[in-house]
Order: C-alpha cells, then structure tokens, then sequence
C-alpha cells in the first residue's frame, strides 16, 4: 500500500509539473489586440494588458517598432494576438506575435 501511495504521488508530482511547461511553451506572456499597423514605418499599435517586466503594471494602447517586417504580415488590426516585447537599442519592439487561439 505504501508503495502505492508512493507510485500515485509521483505521478501526481509529475503530471502537475508538466502541465505549467507545456502551457508556457505555447502562450506568448501578453495578450493584446493590433489597433493600427504600419508597414511602411515598420510600426504597430497594440492595446495590451499589464507587460510587468517592461514596467507596465497597466494595460495600454501603445506604438512598438515590429522587430520584423514579416510580423506586420501576419497580424491585422482588429486582430486578438500574444506576444513578446522588449527595448531593443532603446525602442520598444515587439520580439515575437501570433493570433490569439
Ligand atoms: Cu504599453
């Protein structure tokens, strides 16, 4: 019985440890909606929640540079996206976008 109980909390440790992983390596950490883009200045607006690492503790509508032309391909205003941003040389730019599932 013990060494049930023993199996049954290892998988139990296991399973709920992988779960999280999973999720993370998915899901971009923000959520936001593209309100305008701009190809030609290499720009896009996005309304975004709270971007903590950033110093955003609120949601906002903001410009970020596109950190690749292609991005502003694959995204349209009014689109529900995830993604990842970062100042890169002092700007911040938008590292990483796809639509929200
Ligand atoms: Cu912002």
């Amino acid at each position: 019985m013990r060494k049930f109980i023993l199996a049954l909390s290892l998988i139990i440790a296991l399973s709920g440890a992988m779960v999280p992983t999973q999720v993370h390596a998915q899901a971009l950490p923000v959520s936001g909606t593209v309100t305008k883009i701009d190809e030609a200045a290499g720009k896009i607006t996005l309304k975004h929640g709270p971007i903590k690492k950033l110093d955003m503790d609120e949601g906002m509508t903001m410009v970020f540079k596109a950190g690749t032309p292609e991005m502003l391909k694959q995204v349209k205003a009014g689109d529900k996206v995830r993604f990842d941003a970062d100042k890169v040389n002092g700007q911040l730019t938008v590292t990483r976008i796809e639509k929200a599932k």
